[in-house]
């Protein structure tokens, strides 16, 4: 399937001119009918010198959202709730599947392909922003993995 088109994402934000970090290409993972939990997931850059932290988010879709972490141990993904995500001075972290990303715990409703969710930030500064985030399919990270063993061996090949 095409997943190319689903990385044009409707970016719709609404940013505080006063706020000091970036925020680009923030997509959720659709997921089937049922399923409790979703992610989010952007690229966030601070445009100031000092440290700010992304210290927690809400979303009108799901009962809870947690900021997320994966590590892998001895090669088993983990997940683990972190208590924010740093960015020093003019730094730009990449919440990404496989790695830091924010939990949509207890959905509320489905998260359907192209369509639109609510999220928003609290930052260490006071400073929040809310945004209109694009739903997009992601693969798992199972699915990324097999990817990424696949790619491996063609290159063993060639
Ligand atoms: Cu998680």
């Amino acid at each position: 399937m095409n997943k190319v088109i689903t990385l044009i994402a409707a970016l719709t934000l609404s940013a505080s001119a006063f706020a000091e970090v970036k925020v680009d290409q923030p997509y959720a993972r659709a997921v089937p009918p049922g399923q409790p939990n979703s992610a989010a997931f952007m690229s966030l850059k601070n445009n100031s010198d000092t440290e700010i932290s992304l210290i927690s988010a809400s979303s009108s879709v799901s009962k809870v959202a947690e900021l997320h972490a994966h590590t892998n141990e001895n090669g088993v993904m983990k997940m683990r709730q972190v208590p924010q995500i740093t960015l020093k001075g003019n730094q730009q972290v990449e919440l990404k599947p496989g790695g830091l990303h924010i939990m949509l715990i207890g959905l509320k409703q489905n998260l359907v392909k192209g369509e639109t969710i609510d999220l928003r930030l609290n930052f260490s500064d006071g400073s929040s922003e809310s945004l209109d985030i694009s739903v997009k399919d992601v693969m798992s990270g199972m699915g990324q993995m097999k990817m990424h063993n696949g790619m491996q061996k063609k290159a063993q090949n060639q």
